[in-house]
């Protein structure tokens, strides 16, 4: 996407980014996270870098946490899910999450005995407990039992080697993308809590949404090259859109960029206002959600993970200042057309 006005990825504004990867890679190998050989891949995807992108502030021990988190969210997403034996099983994945929510409910239980990825929670957990509120805590176990509901939908339809409908991705990308148990860790990043009252209220969701589904989106227009390649099940908007409409790759993926846009433009209008009328630490926490898909988009266009230099993925190395549409309109995805009647004067709608 290059363009006159573009956007130059790969601004990292903490010194110490190099220093946080390197320790995900120790503890990625510390805790043996993944087979060997998912581990080799993993350390080299700059999942450190990753957390330093998304938190730019906060102290270098408390933004270890996201990083080593996303690595250990990795050893289970590649590791089990789509790379694994249980991603075609959701009776036995459902078995393993009801264990490993166990141990982040409660490190001190025996459950899953010296496995890996249990030992690697149990110290995340520890970790968090030393930095975290008991409710940032709390949110961040909430999360983590939607991304296991999601992975077990996610293999229900891997089993039967099913394409769920736009309507059911968008809806269950909030989910499975593991976007929503980030924003718990950002706030303990910067130190502060935000009120139940703010969080919880209709507009603060929804924009909370917006920005979860663009993340995603972003992730499933990077990683689509990676996927398509692997040989292996992938669900993503581009298949979903191909199937849905009956485009062609090249049309899908030009479809899920126009949507993306359409989200991206509609987050930009609440969150303004909810900027100027909200408190301190909403700003704050709205700030954050904006590092979050910026961050993930910078990581999304410069990791091995999705640039894969051994059959390169034709991604981008700048973004477009301006998005592919200039007002946003409902998209015609029952579960989050009520983001759009959020705006004010925007009651009854139409589809863009
Ligand atoms: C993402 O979807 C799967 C999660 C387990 C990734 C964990 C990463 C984060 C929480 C960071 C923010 C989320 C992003 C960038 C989606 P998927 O499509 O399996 O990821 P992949 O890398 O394989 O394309
Ligand atoms: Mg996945
Ligand atoms: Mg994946
Ligand atoms: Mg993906
Ligand atoms: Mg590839």
């Amino acid at each position: 996407m290059p363009g006159a006005q573009a956007f130059n990825a790969f601004t990292l504004h903490r010194p110490d980014h190099a220093l946080i990867e390197q320790r995900t890679g120790e503890w990625a190998e510390q805790f043996r996270i993944g087979s060997p050989a998912l581990r080799r891949h993993l350390v080299t995807h700059d999942i450190g870098t990753f957390a330093a992108r998304i938190l730019p502030g906060g102290e270098p021990q408390v933004v270890q946490i996201p990083g080593d988190f996303v690595l250990w969210l990795f050893g289970v997403d590649d590791g089990h899910c789509e790379e694994g034996d249980l991603g075609r099983n959701p009776e036995d994945l459902a078995v393993l999450s009801a264990g490993l929510l166990r141990i982040v409910q409660n490190p001190e239980v025996p459950t899953l005995g010296t496995d890996p990825l249990a030992a690697g929670l149990r110290d995340l957990r520890r970790r968090i407990d030393v930095h975290a509120t008991p409710g940032r805590t709390a949110r961040w176990v909430d999360a983590l039992r939607e991304y296991f509901f999601s992975v077990i939908w996610e293999a229900s339809y891997r089993k039967r080697n099913g394409v769920a409908c736009l309507d059911a991705h968008t809806l269950m990308r909030l989910y499975d993308g593991a976007t929503s148990v980030i924003p718990p860790l950002l706030e303990m990043g910067h130190g502060y809590e935000l009120d139940s009252l703010e969080r919880d209220s209709t507009a603060v969701r929804a924009a909370t949404e917006m920005a979860y589904s663009v993340i995603t989106w972003d992730n499933d227009i990077f990683s689509h090259h990676k996927e398509c390649r692997s040989g292996l099940y992938y669900l993503d908007a581009v298949r979903v859109l191909e199937r849905e409409y009956g485009l062609t790759t090249a049309e899908a993926l030009t479809e899920a960029i126009r949507q993306r846009d359409h989200v991206l433009v509609l987050f930009e209008e609440p969150t303004a206002t909810l900027r100027r009328q909200g408190s301190p630490r909403l700003r704050t926490f709205l700030g954050s959600l904006a590092d979050f898909i910026r961050g993930a988009q910078d990581w999304g266009i410069s990791s091995l993970r999705y640039t894969t230099p051994d059959d390169p993925a034709a991604l981008p190395d700048v973004f477009e200042r301006t998005p592919q549409v200039s007002r946003s309109a409902p998209l015609g995805i029952p579960s989050i057309d009520w983001w759009w009647d959020q705006l004010p004067g925007r009651g009854s709608r139409t589809t863009g």
